[in-house]
């Protein structure tokens, strides 16, 4: 299996229409991700599956990992790397079944007990959240907070992803409660420039600091 990156970008088209999630990808990337997730809750699925193998094409080019979020059909049908469930999702057993041992399953939990279930299930990692509030989610549940991500990171030993209203401003204390690493989409797909914005999550995930105005 590949490893469980620290800067997850969602690509979505709902909350922006400028890009397309080919281009997201393709920024993304160049910005300095290492883990790309389509996340699309809608459309044709025919039309998703082409969008989902150039995005693997893309990621493959750099050595990224590429994950559908819900869609074991789409990512199988992709050769995607892995795919995120919900809770309500596709079970992570029977994802493990038909993907293998050597795919990424990545779990959401936004209590201790649903990140426990996603260990027992058979989880890589849990993307944990919302950690903050963010208005990218309608069902997104109670924040949880820096206190309770803490907790997680230390009774489930599993990589957490922190989740929901993470941006350039909180990631570092976020890295510090213990995450593993963030999952973001409104920090980057929302920004002006996302390529840009990217870097500048890197930095401080990487670097410790934010770089600045001209990162
Ligand atoms: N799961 C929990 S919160 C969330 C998801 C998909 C939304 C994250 O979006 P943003 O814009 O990074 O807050
Ligand atoms: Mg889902």
């Amino acid at each position: 299996m590949k490893p469980i990156g620290k800067l997850h970008i969602l690509t979505d088209v709902q909350l922006q229409s400028r890009y397309p999630h080919t281009e997201l990808t393709r920024l993304a990337l160049a910005g300095g991700a290492d883990t790309i997730q389509l996340r699309q809750k809608t459309g044709s699925t025919r039309e998703m599956i082409k969008v989902a193998q150039e995005m693997k094409r893309l990621c493959g080019e750099s050595g990224i990992v590429f994950v559908v979020n819900d869609r074991i059909d789409v990512a199988l049908a992709s050769g995607a790397d892995g795919v995120h469930l919900g809770q309500d999702d596709f079970p992570i057993p029977l994802a493990r079944k038909l993907l293998g041992e050597e795919s990424i399953i990545g779990g959401s939990a936004g209590t201790l007990e649903e990140a426990r279930k996603c260990l027992s299930e058979g989880a890589d990692y849990v993307g944990f959240g919302p950690v903050y509030p963010t208005a990218s989610k309608e069902d997104a549940g109670p924040v949880s907070g820096l206190g309770l991500l803490r907790k997680v990171v230390e009774t489930v030993p599993l990589p957490v992803i922190a989740i929901g209203g993470v941006d350039e401003e909180n990631t570092h204390e976020v890295m510090e409660a213990g995450a593993h690493g963030i999952a973001v989409i409104s920090a980057v797909c929302c920004q002006e420039n996302p390529e840009q914005a990217t870097r500048a999550l890197y930095q401080v995930i990487w670097e410790g600091s934010s770089g600045g105005e001209d990162a």
